[in-house]
């Protein structure tokens, strides 16, 4: 279940007419030969009603069943504001909350004016309303078009659980989707390439730390970072309860480890009441060098790699061990002597 998984599927101008007209089709029509002129006004009445309500329902539902941006937390309403235009969002949903109402009101008008119709008139005054239906769905065809793209969009945004949360943050290509399968069993896409991962994913361990794997990050100013690497400074400003920041020392992943250092000595400045682990991966590619040889940050850096498993068992355990289960915060971590058995 996602954030906007009960938002109905949004139909075409022309889907939403049809399925009114069809169903005002199936209006039953029972002539009173002692009142024929009534029976039939009370047909085309009827006509009218259908075609208002199908058409208002459909409006409403949607409209209902739309989460508000405004009313989503902080994460969630930023991360819809990076993925579609939240602005024209709400003008569509005015736009439909416009059309049901005007809707509804064309279609009482109609019925109180078919009241006072000769029988000869009756079928061109339900025709003439459905004219005016048609061209007020006309006036939202757009806005059908922008919520049903904007609904294929938020269906597919994760919703995140109320759990400890890590944030795995680093230049693209260090293996933080690997490290994210590794720690969870989760299944995203690894790549030799950077931006294989293009936005947030989710995985859990033993249901007790929520894990999110971001898009990898260039060391450059917030106003300058594209709208990938924004999903990952959001995660970071929003839910880390603690950053797990990735270092390659082997430079395999196409950048220097300078580089790489910069970006760890920002990010620690720009979230500095979040505790930061730093760990360095791929050992199996450089064992003797991965963590204290090259690095050159002040801090030591714990090794580990998804290849051979070094270091895996560990950090899950240490990461268990250290939530702090009243504020979901995260006890420092020290890997400097091994975890105590219970
Ligand atoms: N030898 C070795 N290769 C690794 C290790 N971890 C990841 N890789 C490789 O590094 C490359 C990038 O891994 P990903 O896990 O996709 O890296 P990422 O940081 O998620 O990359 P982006 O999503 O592009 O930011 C892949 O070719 C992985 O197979 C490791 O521990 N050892
Ligand atoms: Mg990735």
């Amino acid at each position: 279940m996602t954030l906007f998984s009960k938002m109905p599927q949004i139909p075409r101008k022309d889907e939403l007419l049809d399925k009114a007209f069809q169903r005002a089709r199936k209006v039953k029509k029972t002539i009173d030969k002692h009142d024929r002129i009534n029976s039939i006004r009370e047909y085309e009445q009827n006509k009218i009603s259908t075609v208002s309500t199908v058409i208002s329902v459909t409006l409403d539902n949607i409209l209902e069943k739309t989460p508000k941006i405004s009313n989503l937390d902080p994460f969630h309403k930023h991360l819809v504001e990076l993925v579609i235009d939240a602005g024209q969002f709400k003008k569509s949903l005015a736009a439909l909350k416009w059309a049901s109402r005007f809707n509804t009101d064309i279609g009482h008008k109609y019925r109180r004016r078919l009241k006072g119709t000769p029988l000869k008139s009756l079928a061109p005054v339900r025709k003439e309303y459905y004219g005016r239906v048609s061209s007020i769905l006309k006036q939202i065809k757009k806005d059908l078009l922008f919520l049903e793209d904007c609904r294929n969009i938020l269906k597919k945004l994760p919703t995140l659980k109320n759990l400890p949360t890590v944030v795995l943050a680093g230049y693209p290509n260090v293996g933080k989707s690997s490290l994210l399968k590794s720690l969870t069993g989760a299944e995203p896409a690894v790549q030799p390439y950077p931006f294989t991962t293009k936005k947030i994913l989710l995985g859990y361990i033993d249901e007790k730390i929520q894990v999110i794997d971001t898009p990898g990050l260039l060391d450059r100013p917030i106003e300058e970072k594209n709208k990938i690497e924004m999903h990952a400074m959001l995660a970071l400003q929003y839910r880390a309860n603690l950053i797990i920041y990735l270092i390659d020392p082997t430079e395999t992943c196409g950048y220097t480890i300078e580089q790489q250092k910069s970006l760890y000595e920002n990010i620690k400045a720009s979230f500095e009441e979040t505790p930061i682990l730093l760990c360095a991966t791929k050992s199996d590619l450089s064992p003797s060098k991965t963590s204290r040889g090259k690095s050159k940050t002040k801090d030591t850096p714990y090794s580990l790699s998804t290849k051979t498993d070094e270091g895996i068992d560990t950090l899950k355990k240490r990461l268990l061990r250290s939530i702090d289960w009243k504020t979901y915060s995260f006890k420092p971590i020290s890997f400097k002597s091994p975890p105590k058995r219970k």
